[in-house]
């Protein structure tokens, strides 16, 4: 196993790091050999003079053959992260290092490795080297009857959708494994929200704010086994970058439609925009005359409380506190409830999916950011934990039940 400790980024002129067994220099004053890799490949030397014989590939290798255990040194001119493994195959038993791409002003080669490269595969993030680059997601089945939020592919089971960095979304049905359902480009979006049929065609659809231009998009889900989406339709034609913590709701004002929420950043005020039956969004309403901009996540959770009307969970940004405001009778929200006490600002997302534990209730997960701490230590982002609808709007204590969720910049 290589130490990535050592991996620091060569600067332009040059950088020797001593004692650590291994150099990181730049082009520029390094042997020819190092010039001579073509740009899109990886390359690698068997000694550490980057001269002799260069091994090249733009593709992965499963076993490196004739180089096998005995590269020593090595550039990455591809647009890809090299995941190097020291067994072939791709596996990760006998240990496992990724490489960034090389900087287009000046590219590190890194020498005095090893020399245990066996298999070499390129990724998008490098999340991939180790593990699939989706979380792993359970869910129980929903029963009785149909779910009205929070399936994508309509089989019962709480799904979610989670936006890796390297901007694909990736959709997990709830039985741990996962499949790309958007091949990139999604960081484009600046949030990411789903609750509910938009379109009417019996299927979820996922709404996504562009950022670039304050737009607001629908994806209508396909409902397919996939959980797929198809072609995008302009529901909001701009401004939404005006908007903060748009939510979708599902139904609150009582035509059978789902709704969506946001509140408006310039005055703390908090909107409901109806769904109209043509999958679209009408006149907006107030429903929060203001204060809302101390709320920094909101969570359109379903009837926690079972009254027949949905309900939201916010959190307050200053005390990290989370409230329970119950949707009401007249389309508006009710009187709010404190529900959780303290530290909820070390969550990064709050994923509201509906019932996940099979009882009908709709539960909370949440996903620990990087100022997540245990007993004063700092545990680190990507945990994922349960929360049990307790039925009356309240939640059971939160359950560790994984570990795999970091490196996504988004989940819903
Ligand atoms: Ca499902
Ligand atoms: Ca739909
Ligand atoms: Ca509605
Ligand atoms: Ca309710």
């Amino acid at each position: 196993m290589m130490n990535r400790v050592t991996r620091a980024m060569a600067t332009l002129a040059g950088l020797m790091l001593a004692g650590a067994g291994l150099t990181v220099t730049t082009a520029a004053p390094a042997a020819a050999g190092v010039e001579d890799c073509p740009e899109g490949y990886f390359c690698g030397w068997s000694n550490n003079t980057v001269t002799g014989p260069m091994w090249k590939t733009n593709k992965d290798v499963a076993y490196m053959g004739g180089w096998d255990n005995s590269i020593h040194a090595y550039v990455n001119r591809t647009n890809a992260v090299a995941c190097l493994y020291d067994a072939a195959g791709y596996d990760t038993s006998k240990g496992s290092d990724w490489l960034e791409p090389a900087s287009a002003e000046g590219y590190p080669y890194y020498e005095n490795m090893n020399g245990t490269i066996s298999s070499i595969r390129f990724v998008q993030d490098r999340h991939e080297c180790d593990v699939p680059d989706y979380p792993s997601w359970m869910s129980s089945t929903h029963s009785p009857g149909p779910r009205d939020f929070g399936d994508m592919d309509g089989n019962g089971q709480a799904d979610v959708i989670s936006r890796d960095r390297a901007g694909r979304l990736w959709f997990t049905p709830g039985d741990s494994t996962g499949r790309l359902i958007g091949t990139g480009g999604w960081n484009a979006m600046n949030a990411l929200t789903r609750h509910g049929d938009f379109t009417g065609d019996g299927h979820e659809d996922l709404i996504a704010r562009e950022a670039s231009t304050g737009r607001l998009w629908l994806y209508p889900g396909t409902g397919t086994g996939t959980g797929g989406l198809g072609s995008r339709t302009l529901i909001g034609t701009g401004g939404w970058n005006g908007m903060r913590n748009v939510t979708a709701y599902g139904d609150l004002t009582g035509d059978g439609r789902p709704d969506l929420i946001a509140s408006e950043k310039s005055t703390g005020r908090l909107y409901l925009y109806p769904g109209t039956a043509t999958g679209g969004l009408g006149t907006r309403k107030l429903i929060g005359t203001g204060g809302w901009n101390a709320m920094n996540a909101l969570a359109g959770m379903g009837d926690t409380d079972g009254d027949g009307h949905p309900d939201l969970y916010a959190r307050e940004a200053s005390t990290g506190r989370l409230w329970l405001y119950p949707g009401t009778r007249t389309g508006g929200l009710g009187s709010r409830t404190l529900i959780g006490t303290g530290g909820w600002n070390t969550m990064g997302h709050l994923l509201a999916v509906g019932d996940f534990t099979g009882d009908t209730t709709p539960d909370l997960a949440a996903v620990t950011d990087d100022t997540y701490m245990i007993d004063g230590w700092l545990e680190g982002p990507g945990l994922l934990f349960a929360y049990t609808g307790r039925g009356d709007g309240r939640l059971e204590s939160g359950r560790r039940v994984d570990d795999s969720w970091w490196g996504f910049t988004d989940v819903c």
